[in-house]
């Protein structure tokens, strides 16, 4: 309520009493101003109604009142009268209508207050009109502001004037300003007439526009209005709910010539348009016919991202990471991170060699990382470009994984040294859903990385489509709505309008540490590349495109206009940078060998030998001191907090823990605990995080424990384990896979000593970060090389729980594997297992033991080097009494077990058996359930492969040969066109040199990973479990 009051209070323009003691003051003044009251001292008097939430409602209500009075119920209307004709607290609201005597009375009463004073009340409506007025143009001035260089587009597309905006779209023509302001007088919107135009009026505190002065006349206001908002630059901001936040904004845009720029600043504004400029001339003299993504069009992204670094830069920053599409990207690369301009232009050269192995990637997709001195700030700064696929904005959460994580390791908890720049193509930015997950991370604890600022090239046009068939919202920025961001649109062809811009924009991230967004509107001078014909598709806006003027001559004719600079010292600027170019162009010839390394974003020092080779192949033994474990497993089953009480569901899961612990066993979840929480000791920070991660989706993990009785007090026992343990972060995330992916895939990016996992809620819906997992995850090293030991934790396992919550999909993540099938390799090779570690592109394994995922998990770290991980985990074996392992084999000289062997009578006798099983995961238990029930533990040899990939062959092979008289088969519980199947097939038959068949016992091929009907999930289970143990079943078929 007193949120309301002071609000209103700011927003009342004057009280009635206060008009009549002003005018007749004031009456023989010439012009008429009224005094401002102002009540913040004033005492809170109790309205009845105005209590909690309902003051929101109330305000808005006002708001609403002080566009169109009728907008509101009547009662309302009297009441805010009544409050603006200053009455006093308490007396202003009068009961809506009945037909009791009394309120007739009141209401007859209110009436009389109003009506009493017919001068006073044209005054009041006439401030009121004002305000909206003022209203309006901040809200809705960016409507009509001339952003386009082109002068043909409309950036909202939507050519139409705001029905209460006085402003014309041409504003020189009195003729047309007179006609709107007739049309919104005669109209009755505002009440105001002509004559009213040279009329004082005070001006609220919701504007900036007076400077100095508190009054105005209306036409001047107008005029100041039109200067802030309708002129090249488009504030959007007024949706923001924040009313500080408003009038930060609206004071550095409004108030009367804050754009002030020196002479110095101008002309490093030229220098750096002719930088960005000559650039692409340059490249295109020499290379006319090689797509590079030009930024003819949009020159000035240089100078604006320059101007966001030296700002920031100014605040604080020290590290700026970015990410940006391929337009303009190898100019960003060249003036803005100063990448040594030879290393770029010998990317044209169709005869270098590539050094590194792998693909390699387009030079418009590789990333750069470059420390240096911010010449304007003299201080030093380093600048990350992240390696990005071509998947437009995919790229986003990757870069804010990063940030946050180098927020983090150099404690900046306020995002006060380490910020991220992301660019956005306009089709891109409003097509592509993962912008929209990538602003949602933008505020939440464990992901906000304190603020983006966000730069838009709109050149208004997506490769051949329009904007109009390109998206439904006005602009192509709407999306950052929904998280408050500012966002300034505006008009490219004035550098200096985009500087300001700009410095906003890096000041409200220091301020408010919130997203920003800077929308260039711009143009495309070239086709969607160099090659591209654009008359094709948009004929029009082409021709006019070929008449205009480029924005650096533009430019420098004002400044030499201005006496800011004369003609010979602007083409004095451009040959020195064309010389520049000439120069690095012939060192660049003397380069004979590409070298990727040179392209890391994200280097590692120390973890890799100088010239970037792991520091041994070898990996220590992942098991540890029982102490260790018993000491992890205790705290995993207390609460180690005074006075917190635990729901007493949880206190019995923790009591069933603690017995595990004195039993010297472990189950999945303390496993995993145990893996966690000794890598803390060793100095690893480890981060978990995906949906509902904290509990677990299945209940079983309870990271977090909850006291039951005092609200959002949490205890994380992971983080009392040691005294200078490294701190465990787990956290619930949004509810999205690919933006929450990408930024873990990010966040692993940073540094190599830290275990980062993503767990899906069910493994089935990692398909939703697909394009992370096939652009980033997948062939990440091999195109960037570039390292990353991600891990990905997917429930699967077919439990009769439908076709979308039983499979991870195996066969897509082995089918992207790149060990070859048929190629048996030197399994004599030293150091053979850890060689094909390092070979591989990722890991996939499918544990089916907790002592086995232990060990994977600390592998992972172990390792001398980083490969992403990928685990299919268990469901029911989280509970399964089967799936626990003993201490013994988790203790120190232990390891993760590539494949684990028949341990059972068959391999006592091998003999005899008839059949070797092979299997992984889960479908083990089943198998021993059934050769169980069959008693053919002598017949039936039963081998898991834990690691699927890279294939254990040398393993592998040792069981085959051990059981020289056995069939060979593959069991798996998925669809034989899914799981396992072809994979293993093919790398089974090159292990035993293709001496036997390998036969399928499993369910058929299906389109569905899954049957949604119990019945069917068990008889398709019991069926090919009697093929499994029928010794006849594939006698037909050899
Ligand atoms: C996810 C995705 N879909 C499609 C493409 C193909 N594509 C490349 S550029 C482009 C147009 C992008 O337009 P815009 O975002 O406005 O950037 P501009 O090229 O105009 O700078 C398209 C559709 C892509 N690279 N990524």
């Amino acid at each position: 309520m007193f949120h309301l009051r002071t609000c209103a209070a700011k927003l009342r323009p004057l009280t009635a009493s206060q008009t009549v003691k002003t005018f007749s003051q004031n009456k023989s003044a010439a012009i008429r101003t009224f005094q401002q009251i102002r009540c913040y001292s004033a005492p809170v008097a109790a309205e009845p109604f105005l209590s909690g939430t309902s003051s929101n409602y109330v305000e808005e209500m006002y708001c609403a009142w002080l566009e169109n009075p009728k907008s509101v119920h009547k009662s309302w209307d009297i009441f805010f009268r009544n409050t603006n004709a200053g009455a006093p607290p308490g007396t202003a609201y009068q009961s809506p209508l009945s037909l009791s005597r009394s309120s007739l009375a009141t209401v007859a009463h209110a009436q009389s207050l109003v009506e009493a004073q017919p001068n006073v009340d044209k005054l009041v409506e006439d401030h009121l009109a004002v305000q909206s007025l003022i209203r309006a143009y901040q809200i809705r001035g960016h409507h009509v502001a001339q952003l386009d260089p082109l002068g043909i587009l409309d950036a909202d597309l939507d050519s139409s004037v705001p029905a209460d905006i006085i402003s014309s779209t041409d504003k020189l023509d009195l003729a047309v300003f007179k006609e709107r302001l007739r049309m919104l007088t005669v109209g009755g919107f505002y009440g105001l007439d002509e004559s009213d135009l040279d009329k004082v009026f005070r001006l609220p505190t919701t504007t900036f526009i007076g400077g100095q002065e508190s009054a105005l006349p209306l036409r001047e206001i107008i005029r100041r209005l039109e200067m802030a908002y309708c002129q090249h630059i488009g504030v959007e901001f007024m949706f923001i709910n924040d009313l500080e936040q408003c009038q930060w904004i609206r004071q550095k845009f409004e108030t009367p010539g804050i754009m002030q720029f020196t002479n110095e600043e101008k002309r490093t504004l030229l220098a750096r348009l002719v930088r960005s400029t000559r650039f692409e001339d340059f490249l295109q003299r020499k290379w006319s016919s090689e797509k590079r993504f030009g930024l003819e069009g949009c020159e000035v992204l240089i100078p604006a991202l320059k101007t966001i670094i030296d700002k920031s830069s100014e605040n604080g920053v020290d590290y700026v990471i970015m990410g940006m599409p391929h337009r303009g990207r190898l100019n960003v690369l060249a003036n803005v991170i100063r990448k040594e301009l030879e290393q770029i232009f010998c990317q044209f050269d169709s005869k270098l060699e590539a050094a590194d192995e792998g693909s390699g990637d387009m030079k418009y997709h590789l990333g750069m990382y470059h420390r240096r001195i911010n010449r304007v700030t003299d201080r030093n700064i380093t600048l990350s470009l992240v390696a990005n696929p071509s998947h437009l904005e995919a790229a986003d959460p990757v870069v804010m994984g990063k940030t946050k994580a180098e927020q983090f390791y150099c404690g900046d908890n306020e995002g006060k040294k380490v910020m991220s720049i992301l660019l956005h193509g306009d089709a891109a930015f409003a097509g592509q859903g993962i912008v929209y997950e990538t602003f949602h991370l933008s505020d939440l604890p464990s992901y906000t990385t304190h603020g983006t600022v966000h730069v838009v090239v709109n050149n208004q046009i997506g490769f051949t489509t329009d904007p109009r068939m390109a998206r439904s919202s006005p602009y192509p920025t709407d999306v950052a709505r929904v998280v408050n961001a500012p966002i300034f649109h505006v008009n490219s062809d004035d550098p200096e309008a985009v500087m300001y811009v700009c410095k906003v924009a890096a000041e409200w991230r220091s301020t408010f540490h919130k997203d920003v967004v800077v929308d260039l509107v711009c143009y495309r001078r070239n086709g969607h590349n160099e090659m591209d014909e654009p008359m094709f598709t948009q004929p029009l806006m082409y021709k006019q495109i070929r008449k205009q003027k480029p924005v650096l001559q533009k430019y420098a004719e004002l400044l030499v206009s201005q006496g800011v600079v004369n003609q010979p010292e602007y083409e004095e600027e451009i040959s020195k940078y064309d010389k520049i170019c000439e120069e690095a162009f012939t060192r660049s010839k003397d380069e004979k060998i590409l070298h990727i390394k040179h392209w890391l974003d994200s280097p590692w020092p120390g973890f890799f030998t100088l010239d970037g080779q792991p520091r041994s192949m070898t990996c220590p033994s992942t098991g540890l001191e029982e102490d260790v474990l018993t000491h992890i497993g205790n705290v995993a089953s207390s609460v180690p907090v005074e006075n917190f009480t635990i729901h007493g569901g949880l206190s019995r899961i923790l009591k069933t823990r603690k017995e595990l612990v004195t039993n010297r066993t472990v189950d999945w979840a303390l496993a995993e605990y145990m893996a966690f929480g000794s890598l803390l000791k060793e100095g690893i920070h480890v981060r978990l995080s995906g949906q509902d991660v904290e509990r677990g989706t299945f209940s079983h993990r309870h990271h977090v424990l909850h006291d039951q009785n005092v609200d959002k007090r949490t205890c994380i026992p992971m983080n009392h384990l040691w005294p200078n343990q490294a701190p465990y972060t787990v956290c619930n995330s949004s509810l999205s896979e690919y933006g929450v992916l990408g930024f873990e895939l990010g966040f692993a990016m940073a540094s190599p000593n830290a275990l980062v996992l993503w767990e899906a809620q069910f493994g089935d819906f990692n398909n939703m970060a697909q394009c992370i997992i096939d652009q980033f995850i997948c062939p990440g090293q091999a195109k960037w090389v570039r390292q990353n030991g991600i891990v990905l934790l997917l429930p699967h396992g077919m439990e009769g729980m439908g076709p979308e919550h039983s499979s991870a999909r195996p066969e897509r993540f082995l089918q992207m594997c790149n060990d070859d099938p048929d190629v048996l390799p030197d399994l004599q090779e030293e150091n053979f297992d850890i060689n094909q570690l390092y070979d591989c592109n990722w890991i996939v394994v499918n544990c089916s033991t907790p002592g086995n995922f232990f060990h994977v998990l600390r592998r992972q770290i172990l390792l001398p080097f980083r490969k992403p991980l990928i685990v299919f985990t268990p469901k029911s074996l989280l509970r399964h009494p089967e799936a626990r392992t003993n201490f013994d084999e988790m203790l120190s000289g232990t390891h993760f077990q590539r494949v684990i062997p028949e341990d059972g009578p068959a391999a006592q006798n091998p003999d005899q058996v008839k059949r070797l099983l092979f299997c992984t995961g889960k479908v083990y238990y089943d198998l021993t359930r059934e050769r169980k029930a069959r008693g053919m533990a002598e017949q039936v040899a039963i081998t898991r492969i834990e690691q699927l990939s890279p294939f254990p062959f040398d393993l592998l092979l040792k069981e085959a040969q051990k059981y020289p008289n056995a069939e060979l088969a593959w069991c798996q519980e998925e669809h034989k066109n899914q799981g396992y199947y072809d994979y293993v097939k093919p790398r089974l038959r090159t292990t035993i040199d293709r001496a036997k068949p390998v036969w399928y016992a499993g369910r058929d091929p299906a389109a569905a990973p899954a049957t949604g009907n119990k019945k069917t999930h068990l008889t398709e289970l019991q069926r090919f479990l009697d093929t499994a143990f029928d010794l006849d079943a594939f006698k037909k078929f050899s």
